[in-house]
């Protein structure tokens, strides 16, 4: 199991950091807060649990592992940059997660794609894979006490090249996909029943048109039927919970997207699903912290993939930018903590990918705390009295109230680099271990 009180690292960074100094800059900060009716105690506490799913795709470019060449073809979706490191098999893939989960405080959890099986040396297509071809991750997440999300792959694979997979009118291709995807359940299933900790298994594809299409409505009604179908199989919400993302446009599919967000919507709602919020499938002024306290008037639940759009839904690194931080806001000024599920989506391969998932779930984190530190109470009495003049200003005294001196003294208490010390430790690894990568 691993433990985050003992820090494994290459660089000793604890004699960089004054940790006396960390602790009396803190201690100024909790009073500060304190004085706004805020307790970073009961924040931090809160922070230290809240799971953020690592996504594995940084890891590799989005390539997966069912041939030894395999990389991300199509779907609308896009890698660039060919910064070297980049994790070859399942084994670089484990250690660089480890590395990773290593340098991060709080709790993760791994979401895995379908195309990350453990296949051996022979090819097994996608309406083949089995729950035994995840085994060697459900063992490793169970040393290292995480639990693991997965997600049918439905994009780089001959079957997928028309641009249709669950919604395809080729009853051939339409029912690979729902075999896929029922299969991907199954696998979810037994890894939340192994590890007695719910997966999310999460459904996207990728399926829409170029052009301008005259029937958008057989499409749906399609899409509609796979997902029919594939719910077919119930298994206990102790073990899988279903999930559905929704998207507004992908490369090559700009004029119609079959799996829109009002389809989802009212799919999920009438079918009890979660629905998967993406920030990047939105029309870049609609914000996902708003949609937050509206679907959950009609679900239970929603999970979210957090990333960060840059003028498309191009999934550079999570930074803590105005959009995340509404999200963190929303789940806590909602008082959806639990309701809310949070994974990460980006892939950027012109970087450290180790450190591009340090800077990501930091940020996703910090967000999470910044939140946390809100004066809730004192916000809403000034709300409800109208007193908008005070809420805004409260507001924008919050952005430089000494919030990093919280967040450090949680990094510091969580046994991992302090401020800029992960940087260090990120470079120690790009020379002992990614730079060995041919
Ligand atoms: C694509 C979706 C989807 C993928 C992953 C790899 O636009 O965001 O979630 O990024 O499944
Ligand atoms: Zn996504």
């Amino acid at each position: 199991m691993m433990d985050k009180g003992t820090p494994k690292f290459i660089s000793n960074f604890s004699s960089m950091t004054n940790t006396e100094t960390i602790r009396q800059v803190y201690e100024l900060a909790r009073k500060q807060y304190a004085a706004l009716g805020v307790d970073s105690v009961a924040a931090l506490a809160k922070l230290k649990e809240f799971e953020i799913s690592l996504h594995c795709w940084q890891t590799d470019d989005v390539g997966g592992f069912e041939t030894p060449d395999a990389a991300l073809r199509g779907g609308g979706i896009e890698v660039t940059g060919n910064y070297p490191g980049k994790a070859r098999n399942i084994a670089e893939m484990r250690g660089d997660l480890e590395k990773v989960m290593a340098l991060l405080p709080g709790k993760q959890r791994l979401n895995l794609h379908a195309i990350y099986g453990e296949f051996g040396n022979r090819f097994v297509d996608r309406d083949q894979i089995e729950p035994a071809h995840f085994q060697g991750w459900i063992d490793w997440a169970a040393e290292q006490d995480i639990a693991l999300d997965f997600n049918c792959t439905c994009f780089s694979h001959p079957r997928a090249d028309s641009g249709f997979t669950l919604s395809s009118k080729d009853e051939k291709i339409r029912s690979f996909w729902v075999e896929h995807t029922r299969r991907c359940r199954t696998i979810g299933a037994e890894m939340g029943k192994q590890l007695g900790k719910t997966c999310i298994h999460n459904i996207w594809i990728p399926d829409g048109s170029k052009d301008v299409p005259v029937d958008r409505f057989t499409r749906r009604a399609l899409l509609k039927q796979s997902l029919d179908e594939i719910f077919l199989d119930e298994y206990s919400k102790d073990f899988l919970k279903d999930s559905i993302e929704s998207k507004l446009f992908g490369i090559g599919a700009e004029s119609m997207t079959v799996g829109s967000h009002d389809f989802y919507l009212g799919y999920a709602v009438k079918n009890n699903k979660l629905i998967c919020l993406d920030n990047g499938h939105f029309h870049p002024t609609e914000q996902v912290g708003d949609k937050i306290s509206a679907c959950l008037q009609f679900m239970d639940e929603l999970m979210l993939h957090v990333t960060r759009p840059v003028r498309w839904d191009s999934d550079h690194v999570v930074t803590l930018n105005d959009d995340v931080v509404l999200i963190a806001q929303e789940i806590i000024r909602s008082n959806a903590y639990d309701r809310v599920h949070m994974g990460l989506d980006f892939f950027d391969a012109s970087i450290n990918r180790i450190g591009a998932y340090v800077i990501g779930t930091r940020a996703a984190q910090q967000a999470m705390l910044y939140a946390l530190l809100e004066p809730l109470d004192r916000l809403k009495a000034y709300e409800d009295e109208g007193k908008n003049f005070e809420r805004l200003a409260l507001l924008e005294l919050m952005k430089s109230k000494p919030f990093g001196a919280v967040w450090d003294y949680f990094c510091m208490q969580e046994g991992v680099p302090v401020g800029e010390e992960y940087i260090a430790e990120v470079q120690a690894y790009e020379k002992e271990v990614l730079n060995r990568r041919k």
